[in-house]
């Protein structure tokens, strides 16, 4: 493998930068272009001890770039599992890219996006879902998010997919025992307390992907899309909550046709806001596509806000309630028409910012109804690539639950098992064979 380096600081100007080496050059090329100022490391024919800081200079060829502090992580113990050194120079954005420069041209390569991480995968310093946990924590938006990715990157839903595992190739090295010994039948008592087994596993697996859609809300936001008719206020409601003008407002009816997103933070909860077309009858053909894809929207949300002018009689069907449904009336600074007087709904004024508490908090609420029982402090909550892999798996358990009820031969159960096994592994990134192999020969007692 090469040995790669990138400057790791976000693009800009800032206090300080950060250089990182990772390799099994990663030393050497750093001493071809730093010259330590003082203590042990000063003398050339001396090393650098791993993880202690080194002021000194890196120069090109005689010349001073910058004034830096140079740190060497040994192998195995770095993030990478690799050789690191890291290098902060000051925050300059020439000076950052001199100092990779400089390590490029003495024998570093340019690390791709995520090599860094990639590397400590392949050396067994993470796994998958702590991967991709250090992106998740790089992305949170809001405290619970940032929560769930620490919980994550500490390895929560890795121990827990381990733990389900082991469960499940413990179940497989059993059946596997009754393919190799086929004198001996499965009694209907073992048989009854395996199948215990196997829906034991199926329903701690349906309660993990449960979460998946706490994954989705926490990671991207509630989907909360504005609906309603034409003029209703919807954009107006946008830039309000957004805090600046996004989205064009005019009187004339039917001024929004694409979608718009914006991603807002409510008491702490993300949001992701969605602009739709006012729907109404009649409208020309572009407008209809705005409307078409309004309506397609409100189905994809998790909330629905739907939005009236209060000032202007109620239609003759009000949406209907529920968990994923708010009915707001806007305008409130204008006298009410009469028709919605006994109506139940959050009032608002995007005009007069009256109600905003009251809707941010009625939000608030949905939100916490649509994330159902769960306990945000502690529970994981898996991503999109983890619901997929754990949905395949869950599949081949029920069909190993049906291989077993309708008494098929252990080779059916078997495979499913096994296959239900290499999809939940793709969750940690690991693969099966040799930990059965293992398991089968080491643990379980087959010669009895
Ligand atoms: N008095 C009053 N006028 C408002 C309020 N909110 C919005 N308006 C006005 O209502 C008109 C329509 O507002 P928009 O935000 O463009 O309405 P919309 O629902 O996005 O309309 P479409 O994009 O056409 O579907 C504009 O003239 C706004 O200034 C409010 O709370 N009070
Ligand atoms: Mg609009």
């Amino acid at each position: 493998m090469q040995t790669i380096a990138a400057i790791a600081s976000p693009p800009g100007q800032g206090a300080i930068a950060l250089i990182r080496l990772s390799g099994l050059n990663a030393v050497s090329i750093a001493r071809n272009v730093f010259v330590p100022k003082r203590g042990a490391g000063a003398i050339a024919s001396q090393p650098l001890e791993p993880r202690k800081a080194y002021f000194g200079a890196i120069c090109d060829q005689g010349e001073i770039v910058d004034e830096v502090l140079l740190t060497v992580f040994r192998a195995p113990a770095s993030f990478t599992g690799e050789d690191v050194v890291e290098i902060g120079c000051h925050g300059g954005i020439l000076v950052s890219r001199r100092v990779l420069e400089l390590l490029l041209r003495s024998g570093a390569t340019s690390a791709p996006a995520g090599e860094f991480t990639r590397r400590a995968y392949l050396n067994g310093k993470l796994d998958l879902t702590q991967a991709e946990a250090v992106m998740d924590i790089i992305g949170a938006q809001s405290d619970l998010a940032l929560k769930a990715a620490a919980r994550q990157l500490e390895g929560r839903l890795g121990d827990w997919m381990r733990a389900f595992h082991d469960d499940l190739l413990d179940l497989l090295a059993h059946v596997e025992a009754y393919i190799d010994f086929p004198e001996e039948d499965i009694s209907p008592d073992t048989g009854a307390v395996m199948l215990g087994r196997l829906r034991e596993e199926m329903a701690e697996l349906e309660r993990l992907l449960a979460t998946a859609h706490h994954g989705r809300i926490l990671r991207s936001g509630l989907r909360t899309v504005l609906s309603g008719p034409p003029n209703a206020g919807k954009s107006s409601l946008l830039n309000v909550l957004l805090g600046f003008d996004r989205a064009i407002v005019s009187p004339v009816p039917g001024t929004t046709r694409d979608v718009l997103e914006e991603a807002i933070m409510v008491k702490g909860w993300p949001v992701l806001l969605v602009d739709t077309a006012g729907i109404r009858d009649g409208a020309d053909a572009l407008e209809q596509e705005g409307i078409s894809r309004a309506k397609k929207q409100r189905d994809q949300a998790d909330l629905v806000l739907h939005l009236f002018d209060a000032s202007t009689g109620s239609p003759a069907t009000l949406p209907e309630g529920g968990t994923g449904s708010l009915l707001v009336l806007n305008k409130a600074d204008l006298p009410e028409h009469a028709s919605w007087n006994s109506v139940d709904a959050v009032r608002i004024s995007c005009v007069s910012q009256g109600g905003m508490a009251a809707l941010e908090e009625a939000i608030v609420s949905k939100l916490q109804l649509c994330l159902g029982p769960t306990d945000v402090e502690n529970d994981v909550s898996i991503n999109a690539r983890h619901q997929d892999c754990l949905t395949r798996s869950l599949h081949f358990l029920q069909a190993a639950e049906i291989a077993f009820t309708k008494n098929l031969p252990p080779e059916f159960v078997a495979e499913e098992l096994r296959a239900a096994l290499a999809a939940a592994g793709e969750v940690v990134g690991r693969s099966d064979t040799e930990d059965l192999l293992g398991r089968i020969f080491s643990t379980f007692c087959i010669g009895k």
